[in-house]
């Protein structure tokens, strides 16, 4: 049997636990998480080394009906992570109950037609006694390559799941070399380290609001300088985000710029600013500046044009 490589993208509602599946699989941190639904924005795909196989895994935002720019831009992310794909991992919160966005999302995978595995996440969780019902309802729903119950938390399941992905890869030479793990810039992983950060410090609906942009990226032999801004949509949130004396603010970038240093292994200078930029999410151009993917692709006409 040859070396096995393909595409594998992970779908499910808002907080399933797509991005924690991710970061475990790969063993290093390639997208934020939050106890916060809607915390993936953009797809950003995850790369799985193996002896036998490289397996490109593309977390996605999660599933649901958009009300607004923003939400239509992250449903738009998870249709293009569908195409061209070897298999597809439908995951589900186990612990919830059944609903509309279940179907919503089941729907998805039936019009995707690529073989889709079942994950129900989040067993360390719940009594092993509820799993099955909720196996019987999904075989039912869709035909399923496979039903396999994790913890991406725990890492329980996880090897029967590369397994399993890895039958469903034709052959072929990976597609990424060994030493890289995802395809999101270190620039763009920064921005999201800092929103993950602001999102956990954050309540209510301060977290949604929240965006950030990453204004410069400055490498040098001792350290990486970082100054980026964070926008939200209210001078309210604004007012929060900096808190009392800059003190909320001061705490967010010190949790980010520690786990910056780990990730990047270099010491980071990392400098803040807030901004207001007044239901950003409803508005098609500003939505569309925020994803990287597009972001990238103007830095590139920059370079060739100054070239
Ligand atoms: N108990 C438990 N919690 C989990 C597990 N997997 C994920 N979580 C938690 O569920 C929450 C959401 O996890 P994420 O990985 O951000 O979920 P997601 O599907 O990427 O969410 P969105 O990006 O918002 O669509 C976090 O608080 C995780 O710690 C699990 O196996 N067990
Ligand atoms: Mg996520």
């Amino acid at each position: 049997m040859g070396f096995k490589s393909g595409f594998a993208a992970i779908l499910g509602r808002p907080n399933a636990g797509k991005s924690t599946l991710v970061n475990r699989l790969v063993g290093q941190k390639v997208a934020i998480v939050s106890p916060k639904p809607q915390t993936t924005r953009n797809r950003i795909q995850g790369i799985v080394n193996r002896d036998d196989a490289q397996i490109v895994l593309i977390d996605t935002p999660g599933i649901h009906k958009p009300e607004n720019e923003l939400g239509r831009q992250m449903m738009e992310e998870v249709r293009q992570a569908l195409e061209a794909l070897d298999v597809l991992l439908l995951i589900v919160d186990a612990s919830a109950g059944f609903g509309g966005g279940d179907r919503f999302a089941l729907e998805m995978v039936k019009n995707a037609k690529a073989p889709a595995i079942l994950l129900l996440n989040k067993v360390d969780a719940i009594a092993k006694e509820r799993l099955l019902p909720l196996i019987d309802r999904y075989s039912k729903e869709h035909e399923f390559v496979e039903i396999i119950p994790i913890s991406a938390l725990t890492g329980d399941g996880l090897e029967i799941v590369l397994d399993t992905v890895v039958n469903r890869l034709p052959e072929s030479p990976p597609y990424f070399p060994p030493e890289q793990y995802t395809d999101q810039p270190e620039r763009f992983l920064a921005g999201e380290i800092v929103r993950e950060k602001a999102i956990v410090a954050s309540r209510q609906e301060v977290p949604y609001a929240i965006a950030v942009l990453v204004d410069s990226f400055e490498e040098s032999a001792k350290l990486i300088r970082i100054r980026a801004t964070l926008y939200v949509e209210r001078d309210g949130q604004k007012g929060i985000l900096i808190g009392k004396g800059g003190a909320m603010l001061k705490k967010i970038g010190t949790e980010a710029r520690l786990e910056l240093e780990e990730l990047l292994g270099t010491k980071i200078f990392l400098g803040l600013h807030v901004k207001v930029q007044e239901d950003w999410r409803d508005r098609p151009a500003l939505v569309r500046q925020l994803d990287w993917h597009r972001q990238l692709e103007r830095i590139g006409e920059r370079e060739e044009s100054e070239s």
